[in-house]
Formats: C-alpha cells, structure tokens, sequence
C-alpha cells in the first residue's frame, strides 16, 4: 500500500466513522461503534500495521493522519457519551419542574356517619367505655330469645324484621351484640358497640331500612337508673354541646326493666325527636347468659346514630345520608 492509498483509506474511514457516531444515540450503541473502530481488531486499529509497509518518507505523515483519526474518534465518542447524560438529566429536571401547574388529585374523607360515629366512640372511650362489634346477620337466638323476647311473644313485631333463614336474620337493633359480649366476658362490663341495622320500615324522613345503632352496656355492682340518667347526660353534654334538652319517658322493651325512652330537642326548636330506648337490664336477661341479677346490675340503651347526626348537624331528612349527594357529603369534610 503507498501512502496516497493509506490516507485515502483513513479519509473513508473517517467518513464512515463520523456517520456511524451520529446515529449512535444509546450508550450501548456508543460503545458498539468504539468496538467497531477502535477496539483491538477495529477499523481504525487494524489500519496501524499498513504503517510499518510504507516507505519511509511517507511513513511519517501518514503515521501522523492516523493518530489524528485515532484521536478524533476517541474525542467524537466521548462527546457522544457527554450528550446523552446531558439529556437525561435535562429529562430528569424537567420531570420535576416545579413552576408546572400541579395534577390535582382530588381526596376523599369520611362520610359524616362514620365521623359521627367516631366522635361517639371517642366519647365513651374516654369515659372507660370499650367498643365491641357484633356480626350484621345474627342468630334468632341472639336477636329475640336471650333478650327475653321468647318465639310468638308480640313484641317480636315490634321489629320489623328480615328474616334470611328460619333461624338467620339481619339484626334489626345492635341489642344482640349485648348478649355476645356478656357470655364471653365475666362482669363487670363496660361496652358501646355501633353498627348498622336493618328493618323492613317504610321510608320516610326519620326512618330508613337500613340505619346505625349505638348499643351502650354496663353491668357493674349496685348501678341504678340515676347513673344511666348521668351517662346520657355527660354524653348529650360531650356530644351536642350546650343548649339541648333530653327527656326520658316511660317505654316497655322485654330486655330492660324498667324501660325508658330518650326524645332530644334542638336548642330553639318546638318538637321533640326520639333518639332511642335505654332501661335496666331485666334479671332474666341477666340468668340467660349466666350472671347472677342478685349480685349484678345494670343498664343498657340503644341510640339511632342517623338521628343524633340530624340533631347535631340540622339534618331535616334522613334520606340524604344515603343519597350518595357529594354536595351533601362535602359539608362535613372532618377538621
Ligand atoms: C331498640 O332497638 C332497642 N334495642 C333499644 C334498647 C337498647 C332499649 C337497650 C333498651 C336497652 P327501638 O326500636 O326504639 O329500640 O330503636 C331505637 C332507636 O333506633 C330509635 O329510637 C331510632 O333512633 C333508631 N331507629 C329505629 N328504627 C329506625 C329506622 N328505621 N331508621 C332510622 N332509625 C331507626
């Protein structure tokens, strides 16, 4: 090879060089293209060798064209290499420019009955209340019988109940929860239990088939109805706040002896609205599930949540709860 033949082959293979660089655009095809041209058996190393068949006198300047090209390529590659971490970090910046608008990610919240449920729970909790849960589909057992309520006794109709099987239902008062607890656990008790209940009740403004209850129990030694009156008092106080007025009514519930009835009024308001029914816990509910009513007593109430919610908060219609109305929901987005 002469040495106009070697500077043409290193000119083509410069060219070729260049046009490989410029589409390299990956760091792996950066170095594919350093092995192609510059590894031990690439193009421009294997150009080397011709060197040593040159005549002399043309062996330096064609020596000198080929350490340029060596040079040239290595720089090229290395600003290839600079490029790309310059755009990925720009890629990088700009994911996280922060003078973009934000994305809005709209966050939900609690519905007001579960708020209102948890301020209750809070509430009791606070006054050395535990909250236990009970199941929604209860036994017929649970439900009527071991609250003294025996079959074909007519208070049975007093809730309206649906029935699942002959002996399954959905629990139509949180009361059945009462007895779970007391035949697991020796007194003294001291329980609130929430949940949902279901009766075959028409709707209308303060009645809905499907509605939460607040179960409140507590057996102790020597309790009697004026500690029953100073619970509700220091909840209604906890609860609502000042200005609203609760009266308690004489009421029949076979599970509680005597029985009584909360009605509660808004302060301003004329008409009163029953919240729920409470009493003594009868001694045959007490045998039923092994305490002995001559050394224990105590009292129970059964509260409907909807209606403490509408007292509280000058709900008119208990329909709106359910309504699934984000207008509604959004007024009671917790603190
Ligand atoms: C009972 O369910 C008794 N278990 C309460 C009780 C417990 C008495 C412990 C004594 C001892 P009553 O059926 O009255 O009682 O219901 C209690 C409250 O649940 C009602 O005052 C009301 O606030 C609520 N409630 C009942 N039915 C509905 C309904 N269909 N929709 C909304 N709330 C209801």
């Amino acid at each position: 090879m002469s040495s106009g033949d070697l500077e043409q082959r290193i000119a083509e293979v410069r060219e070729a060089f260049l046009e490989r660089a410029a589409a390299a655009s990956t760091p792996s095809e950066i170095e594919e293209v350093r092995v192609a041209f510059l590894g031990r058996k690439g193009t421009i190393s294997q150009l080397f060798p011709s060197l040593g068949a040159l005549p002399a006198d043309g062996r330096a300047a064609a020596g000198a064209a080929l350490n340029a090209l060596k040079a040239e390529a290595a720089e090229q590659l290395e600003a290839c290499r600079q490029r790309l971490s310059d755009a990925a970090s720009d890629g990088e910046r700009r994911a996280v420019d922060i003078t973009l608008p934000g994305v809005y990610h709209s966050v939900g919240h609690p519905h007001l009955l579960s708020i209102v449920q948890r301020e209750i729970e809070e509430i009791f909790l606070g006054m050395g209340f535990d909250v236990a849960v009970g199941p929604e589909i209860e036994t017929e057992y649970h439900n009527f019988e071991a609250l003294n309520i025996p079959a074909g006794h007519p208070a049975r109709e007093d809730w309206d109940t649906f029935y699942i099987s002959d002996t399954l239902l959905l629990r139509p008062h949180t009361s059945p929860v009462q007895i779970r607890v007391m035949e697991s656990t020796e007194p003294p008790v001291r329980i609130i239990c929430p949940g949902r209940c279901f009766r075959r009740d028409a709707q209308d403004a303060t009645h809905s088939p499907t509605f939460f209850q607040v179960e409140l129990l507590w057996i102790d030694e020597q309790l009697s109805l004026a500690n029953l009156r100073y619970v509700i008092d220091r909840f209604v106080e906890a609860f609502f706040g000042p200005g609203y007025e609760t009266r308690l009514s004489g009421d029949f519930f076979p599970f509680t002896e005597p029985s009584v009835q909360l009605h509660m009024r808004e302060p301003g308001e004329e008409s009163w609205l029953e919240i729920g029914g409470a009493g003594m816990v009868d001694p045959a509910v007490l045998e039923c599930v092994g305490y002995d009513p001559e050394t224990v007593s105590g009292f129970a109430f059964g509260f409907g949540l909807e209606r403490m919610a509408m007292l509280k908060y000058g709900i008119r219609d208990i329909r709106t709860f359910l309504a699934n109305d984000l207008r509604f929901i959004r007024q009671f987005r917790p603190a």
